[in-house]
């Protein structure tokens, strides 16, 4: 199936009377068990299940409105539609209007992450791009259908729709309807709720190699590429597990194993693929120095060099980061 099948089977029947306009939010995630590798890079269909943390109040506001010809602004600033981020966004509207409604739109979108926070936003970008075309196009279709087609603008952005912990089910059809993520249900006083997130830019300068493309080349030369396929849905459950019951220091050590041994499988690629700078390996000596000396402290690191630094929320663990890493933004994933 290509993508414009995929968005016709959903859209066949839809209503087409467009409203002015429709805002959305959604908020940025981090996956705590990574998603890593394609069965479907059509359709962005992973080969494994991941799991994510919200980042609360960071993410990305959109606006979508009729108008007399394509636009793209972002930050208040308009990006020429031949650039690779306007010309992403107008080819993901496109496979709507395919099926509806085909009239010309200004696309505002506005991400409210700290350039400091070294992040990048393409899951809370498609998460909002996607709400506000559900709502522009009047389409009511239910969040796990929303979580489909937000992972065809980009898989991560499957994982944006909701604050907290969400799990993105790998699925298995062809069709990649059941590739869809769903929120994971946490007792009013699970310590779970007690993860925050600090994070520590190491560098912000756009990685050379894009993740979509090393995902692609560490399936198919990283002899290590089996073996975390073999263990990630093993890992997802364990992270599930400790998620679901509270027990927060467990859910930390995994997910920093976790992310490793994705770096792991990128590093035995071959060519290697690095995202690692020494800096990032400094950081990373010095989290493990400060958990010797008694600091709950653990790490993710994404497709780059900057650290997302995990802890259970305390004011002396909160001391020891902002004494270590001055200019860490503190992010509460739930509010
Ligand atoms: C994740 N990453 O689970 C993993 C961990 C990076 C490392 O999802 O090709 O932008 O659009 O599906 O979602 C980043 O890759 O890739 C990512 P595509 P995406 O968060």
């Amino acid at each position: 199936m290509n993508k414009q099948e995929f968005f016709r089977q959903i859209l066949r029947g839809k209503a087409n009377s467009p409203r002015d306009n429709a805002t959305a939010f959604a908020p940025s995630n981090i996956a705590l068990a990574k998603y890593w590798g394609k069965r479907d890079t059509e359709l962005n269909l992973p080969c494994n299940s991941s799991i994510s943390i919200s980042l609360g109040s960071l993410g990305t506001k959109t606006t979508l409105r009729a108008s007399n010809q394509d636009r793209v602004v972002l930050n208040g600033e308009e990006i020429p539609l031949d650039k690779p981020f306007a010309a992403k966004i107008i080819n993901f509207l496109d496979y709507f209007r395919a099926n509806l409604w085909q009239g010309a739109m200004e696309v505002i979108t506005e991400n409210n992450i700290p350039t400091a926070a070294g992040l990048a936003s393409s899951a809370s970008g498609f998460a909002a791009l996607t709400l506000a075309a559900n709502d522009f196009w009047n389409l009511d279709l239910d969040t796990k259908t929303l979580s489909a087609i937000a992972r065809i603008g980009s898989g991560s952005a499957a994982r944006s729709f909701w604050q907290g912990f969400v799990k993105w089910q790998r699925g298995k059809n062809p069709d990649g309807l059941d590739s869809y993520a769903e929120p994971l249900a946490l007792a009013e006083n699970s310590p779970s709720r007690n993860l925050r997130l600090a994070l520590v830019k190491i560098d912000e300068k756009a990685k050379k190699n894009p993740s979509r493309d090393a995902m692609i080349h560490s399936a198919k030369t990283s002899p290590y590429f089996s073996a975390w396929i073999a263990t990630a849905e093993i890992e997802l459950h364990k992270i599930e597990a400790a998620i679901t019951s509270g027990n927060i220091q467990e859910l930390l050590q995994l997910a920093e194993s976790n992310a490793l041994a994705m770096h792991a499988v990128m590093l035995a690629s071959r060519p290697s693929l690095l995202y690692l700078q020494a800096e990032s390996i400094v950081a990373i000596k010095k989290v493990w120095d400060l958990r010797e000396h008694g600091a709950e402290i653990f790490f993710t690191i994404d497709a780059g060099p900057n650290l997302k630094l995990l802890f259970e929320e305390n004011a002396d663990t909160r001391a020891i980061i902002e004494n270590n890493f001055p200019s860490a933004i503190f992010v509460n994933p739930f509010a």
